[in-house]
């Protein structure tokens, strides 16, 4: 393959909600781009992109699939994404690296609600975006009711290039705007036929030329002075306006295509190539030092690997874009997550089975390689110069679906954590933690579509039978009030005993707080405990009634307590603890008497302190469509939320809330069938806060009878 320079490259993301086409216009993509020679169908389940096996079964992209095609001296870079919401992570992984989202919409259906999602993510990582209308043959097919809903949601910056002239069965003509021609596609490929708009045709192809003229002047001052003279432009003039408009993000044009038809592809790519920013001309990365990646090939190497699978016969690869510099074969370059050293053995452009190897790449591409020895994906791997610039990783998605998870095997509880690390390297939305204070391993992913995905791969591909169960809630335990108390720890059996008193007076503990002055403090120890919260551990022992020696002895004793605590075995957080009294024994007294003695003073101490449950709250945003903001807020209310305030975007409102975690089981699903899928939400732990009086009795009267159980 040849070398491609930073201008002959375009990085596309297929995006679009759940089965608009992406694939099947990834397909005729690769046909025309040289790549395949035959195009594969989704249904017949022979595609490039959807090519693992639970793609396959369920018949729908689950991972983005990156693709390459050459096409009249451009490289096509393309991520084919998964369109259901809960893979929108692939969808983040790859906006990130694509110069421009290529918006899939199904003719049938107007704007849909992974469209709209998605929509909210290439706003916020500002990448400029075209619209392509798919499925325009389908006897359903409202192309005039889809620009409706475009501009509703997505504002007046929706500019028609192309419009269809006989959408439904038997399309096949388009009128395009720019060009100011006709054009009739041959049914599955071929060249297109151009001729002149027909007279019926005239009046709204003028009135569309129009505003397509206006909104490309818009975006150069030169262009809007000819305009206003002149009161017209060139095409080129138009193309040099609307490519300004595209990769500034104030123009997002409209193109029309049926995928399965193959008609319009060529068209679209063409738009594509003329139209379309290449990797140095959109807005610039900047590395963790605030430094500009400018995609300059003569720049010293930086590139980012966003993304690594194994492939058959290939084993690992790594894909990566480069922000700056090229790379070659043979080349040494250096991970600057982890400083470690590679040489770079094989590039390579992957379609699928189809893979080309490439001896260079230049600022801007996007490429592959395999047998890396040290490398992640979110990793950066620089030129020896430049060994400590890092490319800051994606913001994912926040997690939003938790479960535990447990072989049924105990036996291969081993084996899952290892194949659950390795799923988690290709998919960097499913976290995996294995809770020492929960003692269960906990999956949390985008919903649970995903985890039963997750679920799928590990039994049929890992052969391990596993199951899901409710996740325990990190509830924590903390005191409201001071209390005192004393503990005598005495054990006389034979030989030596062990003597150690312990008085202590407990106090909450917050920023700020003025400590106790009844017991002057002689000396202070804060510890930031590993679970949240604080410590605080006084000594206010006077006469040298317990000896110095003895005093971390007293404190692990307490901090064990604190890891188990005293009302449901939780970890108890930001109290004060003050050390005023005690008694030693001239033979008897050892640290293990004194662990012991404030171990068990401390549990008293607690008991009489007003000791409350607290609970783990998130921060919550939920977008709704405003028709549904009834039920939601009904729903939200019926779960403990307390609503911080709303805001509207569009036809959506934004509801922000605090809600326990508690209480945010399985809300993916229940917010997806109140809304019919319409809706989205986040959320991000917030803070611990006391629960109510009620939820505390049932929770110890849980605690009860578990322990009853276990006895
Ligand atoms: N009639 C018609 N059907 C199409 C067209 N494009 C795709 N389809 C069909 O729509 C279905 C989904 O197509 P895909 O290409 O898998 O859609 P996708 O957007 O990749 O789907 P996900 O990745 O799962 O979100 C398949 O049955 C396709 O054959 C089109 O232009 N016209
Ligand atoms: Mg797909």
């Amino acid at each position: 393959m040849k070398v491609y320079q930073t201008n002959e490259i375009r990085n596309i993301a297929l995006v679009g909600g759940a089965r608009c086409g992406k694939t099947t216009l990834a397909e005729a993509l690769l046909l025309h781009g040289g790549v395949i020679n035959r195009r594969g169908n989704v249904d017949d389940k022979n595609t490039v992109s959807d090519y693992r096996d639970i793609e396959l079964e369920r018949q729908n992209s689950i991972y983005s699939t990156v693709l390459y095609a050459e096409y009249e001296g451009v490289k096509f870079n393309i991520i084919d994404c998964p369109g259901f919401d809960d893979f929108i992570g692939e969808v983040v992984g790859a906006l990130r690296v694509a110069d421009t989202a290529v918006m899939v919409l199904n003719a049938q259906n107007g704007v849909d609600v992974g469209a709209e999602i998605q929509w909210r993510w290439i706003k916020k990582m500002k990448k400029p975006a075209v619209f392509v209308v798919n499925q325009l043959e389908h006897d359903k097919a409202n192309f005039d009711e889809m620009m409706r809903q475009l501009k509703q949601y997505f504002g007046n910056s929706v500019t028609t290039i192309q419009y269809p002239i006989n959408a439904g069965i038997g399309f096949d003509t388009i009128i395009d705007v720019l060009k100011m021609k006709m054009i009739k596609f041959p049914v599955d490929g071929g060249t297109p036929e151009i001729s002149d708009i027909p007279d019926s045709e005239k009046d709204k192809a003028e009135e569309l030329y129009n505003v397509l003229i206006e909104n490309a002047a818009e975006n150069d001052e030169a262009l809007m002075e000819k305009f206003f003279e002149e009161g017209t432009l060139t095409e080129e003039e138009i193309k040099k306006g609307l490519h300004l408009g595209i990769k500034e993000g104030s123009v997002f044009p409209v193109m029309c295509i049926s995928a399965k038809m193959d008609q319009g592809v060529t068209t679209l790519m063409d738009f594509i190539k003329d139209s379309c920013p290449a990797p140095n001309e959109v807005a610039f990365d900047k590395t963790d030092k605030d430094k500009e990646l400018k995609c300059d090939s003569k720049e010293p190497l930086s590139a980012f690997v966003f993304k690594v699978t194994t492939e058959q016969h290939l084993g690992e690869v790594a894909f990566m874009k480069l922000y700056n510099g090229e790379i070659s074969e043979s080349m040494e370059v250096v991970n600057a997550n982890n400083g470690s050293k590679e040489r770079i053995s094989q590039l390579l452009c992957i379609a699928g089975k189809n893979r080309e190897k490439v001896e260079k790449a230049c600022a801007g591409d996007i490429i592959a390689t395999i047998k890396l020895r040290n490398v992640g994906a979110q990793h950066t791997l620089n030129s020896t110069k430049n060994s400590d610039d890092i490319i800051p990783s994606t913001v994912f998605p926040e997690p939003k679906f938790r479960t535990a998870v447990r072989a049924k095997n105990t036996s291969d509880d081993e084996k899952l954590g290892a194949v659950l690390s390795e799923l988690r390297k290709s998919d960097l939305t499913l976290l995996v933690e294995q809770s020492k204070e929960l003692k269960q391993m906990i999956l949390s992913g985008q919903g649970e579509q995903h985890l039963n995905i997750i679920k799928w791969i590990i039994e049929k591909i890992n052969k391990i039978e596993i199951e899901y169960f409710s996740p325990k809630i990190p509830y924590r335990e903390t005191i409201t009030k001071s209390a005192e108390s004393m503990y005598r720890h005495r054990k006389q059996s034979g030989g030596a005993g062990q003597f150690g008193e312990v008085h202590m007076l407990i106090e909450p503990y917050f920023e700020g707080m003025t400590p106790q002055n009844k017991y002057p403090i002689r000396g202070t120890e804060t510890h930031d405990l590993s679970w949240g919260g604080k410590l605080v551990f006084n000594n206010c022992i006077v006469g040298g009634v317990i000896d110095t020696r003895f005093m971390p002895a007293i404190l692990k004793g307490i901090m064990e307590r604190m890891e188990d605590g005293p009302l449901t075995g939780s970890y108890a957080r930001d109290i004060c603890v003050n050390i005023f009294d005690g008694k030693m024994h001239p033979v008897d007294s050892n640290e293990m008497a004194f662990k012991l003695a404030g171990r068990n003073a401390f549990r008293e101490a607690f008991k009489n302190a007003g000791a409350r449950i607290l609970e783990p709250i998130y921060d919550v945003e939920v977008y709704v469509p405003s028709e549904n903001m009834g039920s939601v807020m009904t729903d939200l209310q019926g779960r403990r939320a307390v609503v911080m305030g709303m805001d509207s975007d569009g036809s959506y409102q934004i509801i922000r809330a605090k809600v326990p975690l508690a209480e945010m089981n399985k809300y993916s699903t229940s917010l997806s069938s109140i809304t019919s899928g319409r809706a989205s939400y986040g959320m991000k732990f917030a803070d611990y806060q006391q629960v109510p009086a009620d939820v505390q009795s049932a929770l110890l009267k849980a605690y009860e009878e578990s322990q009853e159980d276990e006895d």
